[in-house]
């Protein structure tokens, strides 16, 4: 694990007393000392704030790993929208789903490699760029919730056209809606929110991918303090040769108050094109999304002005890890609005196709991957609008909860793809049909935004800081703290385990929830909705069980010495049966 700190949960470690045998933290002020200060906000509120204590905490995932019910986040299933806020959604989603449905053009996307002009144009007046910007600024104005219905929209019918969008907002402008400061909001959010200019978010270099502290982006003071000059390299920046800003994180120097020396600490720029300097490369050829614009920038003695710091000098690692959690619950809603066209092309194949004398949705092996696909959509969507409320109602602690959706949702969707296409056959394999672009598409989702192996390290660590847990997760964790101590964050074969256990116990309470509501308000679908939480949670107890269940160390060691050896021969380790 070489380069991966996950250092929160090294330095929390290093905390454990001595002789630490199974014995808890003795108080919460003791718990709330190891958690990092992983203070959150919503879109349009002010910089986050510092972690409430435990106790306070009212985040269902800190609740499951403390060993409590934190029941209030999630039950009932919210609903936050006035009905003020609900007619002008209305309003938008009638008009939107018709533009995608007659004017974006998804297959000529796909072969332009670009968005059409005439599909951005009418993005732009529809305000689609400016979905979360406060209305005083020219924006929609819209609250998460809002936000998340409108993305599922477009996400079941264009993904390369969503990251377009998502790229400026999702993360290209939402540190400047975070921390922006009066000044740098009133000069820049007008233009972006009407999609004059876009925006692109600059994290990831050559040598720093997960490892995002790891950049070398270098911004240097000027001896009158009134500007930086900016140099580096970044890679795969969506939107980057579209963009007029952007927010680019470069280490600079800090000094540290106590030791007066002056050490390297990451800070956020908000950068213009226009200040010189700035030049991207060649759009990058991709597996999908290729209808979004990816290159990679360059940043050549840039001068850009003091008061462009986004966040404060030293902040910039809490404003993209905060820009990055404010934004994932966005993409299971995408998630969640591709799926629900896949399993429209899925039901319409299964539905007219006759095979052996009848159609085939009749048969029980393509009636259990139908039944799949939709619990996978159930719970991906029931995730993304409970983070989406629990936001909009300033819950502060979603960050877990924003991570499993994302992880989750970007997983069931290609399985929900790749099922999609197996009940088409071979139609399925076929262009025309738009699905195996889809399944392209799908696949960077498990990538960007925080690899899921990554995140699933982040719910696991995250969970372990609180050191007490629900029965099973108190028994694995203290179990495995015991054995490996301080090396734990190494032990990436177990920590996948309880992060699995807890995205399933986390998709049980959201689908129970959401069910729960539709039985109680009596909606016409409810007995369908019982029974998809039915059967998720039954499925899903025993992979809990199996889970957390303790794998003989020498599974593991087993993975190590195969993949030691594969790495070691450069590939396949065994010759062909037939010995050459
Ligand atoms: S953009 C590129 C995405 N890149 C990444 O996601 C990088 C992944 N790496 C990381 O996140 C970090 O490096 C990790 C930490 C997590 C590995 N929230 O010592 P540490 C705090 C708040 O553990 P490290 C892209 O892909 C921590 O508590 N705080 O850090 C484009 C500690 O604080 P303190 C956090 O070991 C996609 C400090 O930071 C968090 O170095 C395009 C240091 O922590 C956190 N999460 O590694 C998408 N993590 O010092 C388009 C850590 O106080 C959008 N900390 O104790 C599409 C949208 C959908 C469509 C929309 C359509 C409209």
């Amino acid at each position: 694990m070489a380069g991966l700190g996950l250092g929160a949960g090294l330095r929390l470690l290093r905390r454990i007393p001595p002789g630490f045998g199974g014995s808890r933290l003795q108080s919460t002020q003791e718990a709330q000392a190891v958690l990092p200060k992983t203070g959150t906000t919503t879109a349009t509120a002010a910089p986050p704030k510092a972690q409430k204590s435990l106790e306070e905490s009212k985040s269902f995932a800190v609740g499951m790993f403390l060993g409590r019910l934190n029941a209030e986040q999630v039950f009932p299933y919210p609903s936050v929208l006035t009905e003020e806020q609900e007619q002008t959604l209305r309003e938008l989603v009638g008009p939107l789903s018709r533009f995608f449905e007659e004017v974006n053009n998804p297959f000529k996307n796909d072969a332009l490699e670009k968005v059409e002009d005439e599909t951005m144009k009418g993005l732009k007046e529809l305000g689609a760029f400016g979905l979360q910007v406060p209305l005083e600024f020219g924006g929609l104005g819209l609250n998460n919730t809002q936000y998340a219905r409108l993305v599922q929209i477009v996400g079941q019918h264009d993904l390369g056209v969503g990251i377009t969008l998502g790229a400026h907002q999702s993360i290209g402008f939402k540190g400047l809606l975070l921390y922006g400061t009066p000044p740098q909001k009133e000069k820049y959010l007008p233009r972006l929110a009407t999609g004059e200019w876009m925006a692109a978010f600059c994290l990831t270099e050559p040598g720093s991918g997960s490892d995002a502290a790891s950049i070398r982006t270098r911004a240097t003071p000027s001896p009158c303090g009134s500007f930086w000059t900016l140099d580096g390299e970044k890679i795969w920046i969506s939107n980057g040769g579209l963009a007029e800003l952007f927010t680019v994180f470069a280490q600079t120097p800090v000094r540290d108050e106590r030791s007066g020396e002056s050490r390297d600490r990451i800070t956020a720029f908000l950068v213009e094109r226009g200040f010189g300097g700035v030049t991207h490369g060649p759009s990058e050829k991709k597996l999908g999304i290729r209808a979004s614009n990816t290159t990679s920038l360059h940043f050549d003695a840039v001068r850009v002005p003091a008061q462009n710091v986004l966040g404060g000098l030293g902040g910039g690692f809490k404003v993209a890890m905060n820009i990055l959690n404010n934004g994932r619950f966005g993409m299971a809603a995408a998630m969640a609005g591709t799926m629900r066209g896949l399993l429209q092309a899925a039901v319409s194949h299964a539905s007219t196709r006759s095979q052996f004398g009848a159609k085939i949705h009749n048969f029980g092996a393509i009636q259990e991957k139908l039944a799949r696909m939709a619990l996978l959509h159930y719970v991906t969507e029931s995730m993304a609008f409970m983070i989406s409320a629990n936001m909009d109602r300033g819950d502060p602690d979603f960050q877990i909860e924003a991570a499993i959706s994302k992880i989750f949702g970007s997983e069931a969707a290609w399985a929900v793809a790749d099922e999609c296409i197996q009940i088409m056959g071979g139609m399925g394999f076929m262009q025309e049909q738009g699905v195996e672009r889809v399944l392209r598409d799908l696949r960077i989702f498990r990538i960007f935004e925080g690899t899921n192996d990554i995140l699933r390290l982040f719910v696991a660590l995250q969970g372990f800081q609180t050191q007490q847990c629900l029965e099973l997760f108190a028994a694995t964790a203290e179990a495995l703290l015991l054995k490996h101590g301080k090396r734990i964050v190494e032990e990436q074969f177990s920590l996948k385990r309880v992060a699995d256990a807890a995205i399933d116990v986390y998709a049980m309470a959201v689908v129970l929830s959401r069910a729960s509501r539709a039985l109680n308000s009596g909606l016409p679908t409810a007995q369908h909705e019982r029974l998809l939480a039915l059967s998720w949670c039954q499925e899903a107890h025993e992979r809990v069980l199996a889970a957390l269940r303790p794998l003989p160390s020498r599974s593991f060691r087993n993975f190590r010495d195969l993949a030691a050896a594969v790495v070691e021969s450069e590939g396949v380790v065994v010759p062909t049966p037939l010995g050459f």
